[in-house]
């Protein structure tokens, strides 16, 4: 197995078909800079693509018949057009595949019988969108393969709807836009609403800084639940507010809305996405003044926010955050949907080192499995390779 992954997609194409692919689409994983659980709030979020992507190597096969081997279980999935009635027919990582294509169906879209072998570096469970990488990829293969109309800006929309429609998980339209608009060396400033988007430039190298994303390999507790209970917390708290979304909130309103809540869990609720929300636009704003250092204590808060008054922190990324930052990281917080998953910490790049091993040295003294870490600059979203 070679280290290269649009390599060995390209291999475990040949040796599960006997020939070679039609082309090859890669799609990252993502980190999120700023702006957690805002997305399905109307809100803003500042998404970066990852230097790790999922590569699908593709080719089309006659009749309504869809054929996907991956490197992740070494296994072949078929499925056909009668699997994709409904939901719940094709599981595990294949459904994020069979989404894509029932998403694609359910719009009109004729798509084209297919070949398909995924390859990734993204890892999975770790809070970097490794699901919506893989349906960036094979719905880019498919939408190339079947000369479909569905230009970039309008496949976050379908690739969601696999994922919420299809595989059942209600997440908001963030991942999904970052894999496929991000751009290099720039954070996707994008307004969940009206999906309008402004790239960003975020531009580590020439400030002598790095983004250090640090896998806190806590396992999963809840995730699902949590977040799904989450949402219904927002959306009820924005119904009770008389707005469509807790976007509509303004900041200097917030203390008036607060004071209409009673009840104090979903007063904490609020007050995070309406925070959040602020701390994104002010994030944009030192990034576009070219104030790179400056968004450190944005991003500190943020955490802190995550932590107590969303909830949705847990020890292992407490402590990787606290740690990064006594070893003098600028800033630092938990990235993704939470309850796991990654940090990020924004440090100087001398730096990086060693506070990678300051948070390794602080998981030693808690007892916690030993985390993961790489350092990362924003890359590009998907991409037909060849
Ligand atoms: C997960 C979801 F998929 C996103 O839509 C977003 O809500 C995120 O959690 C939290 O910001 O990644």
């Amino acid at each position: 197995m070679t280290d290269d992954v649009a390599a060995r997609a390209t291999a475990g194409f040949r040796s599960a078909y006997a020939g070679p692919p039609a082309g090859r689409w890669a799609a990252p994983g993502r980190a999120n800079l700023i702006g957690e659980h805002t997305d399905y709030n109307d809100g803003f979020v500042l998404p970066f693509a990852l230097p790790l992507r999922t590569v699908a190597a593709a080719a089309p096969q006659p009749g309504e018949r869809w054929t996907v081997w991956s490197e992740l279980s070494g296994e072949t999935i078929a499925f056909d057009a009668d699997e994709l009635a409904g939901p719940g027919r094709v599981t595990g990582w294949g459904a994020y595949v069979a989404g894509v294509v029932w998403a694609l169906r359910e719009a009109g879209h004729a798509v084209p019988g297919a070949r398909l072998a995924i390859a990734s570096d993204v890892p999975l469970g770790s809070g970097l969108s490794s699901s919506a990488a893989l349906e960036a990829a094979v719905l880019a293969a498919l939408v190339d393969l079947g000369g479909l109309d569905l230009p970039a800006d309008r496949q976050p929309r379908l690739a969601q709807r696999a994922e919420n429609g299809y595989v059942g998980a209600p997440t908001g339209i963030m991942d999904q836009s970052a894999v496929i608009r991000c751009r290099a060396g720039h954070a996707l400033f994008l307004d969940c609403r009206d999906e309008s988007v402004e790239h960003i430039p975020f531009d580590l190298d020439t400030s002598g800084l790095a983004v250090l994303v640090v896998d806190s390999r806590a396992p999963h507790r809840h995730a699902d639940g949590e977040y799904a209970a989450r949402r219904r917390s927002c959306e009820a708290a924005a119904g009770l507010l008389g707005v469509a979304a807790l976007r509509d909130v303004p900041t200097d309103g917030l203390a008036d809305a607060l004071a209409r809540i009673d009840d104090a869990e979903t007063r904490r609720r609020v007050r995070h996405v309406v925070t959040e929300d602020q701390r994104v636009l002010d994030t944009v704003a030192l990034l576009r003044a070219g104030k790179v250092r400056e968004i450190g204590p944005l991003l500190t808060a943020s955490h802190a926010s995550m932590r107590d008054d969303f909830e949705i922190t847990v020890p292992e990324v407490d402590t990787a955050v606290e740690a990064a930052l006594s070893a003098g990281a600028l800033g630092a917080r938990m990235t993704g949907g939470g309850f796991g998953g990654c940090v990020l910490a924004l440090v100087d790049a001398e730096r990086a080192d060693a506070v990678a091993a300051a948070v390794t040295a602080a998981y030693g003294e808690r007892g916690f499995a030993a985390p993961g870490h790489v350092t990362v600059l924003p890359g590009p979203g998907a991409t037909r390779l060849d």
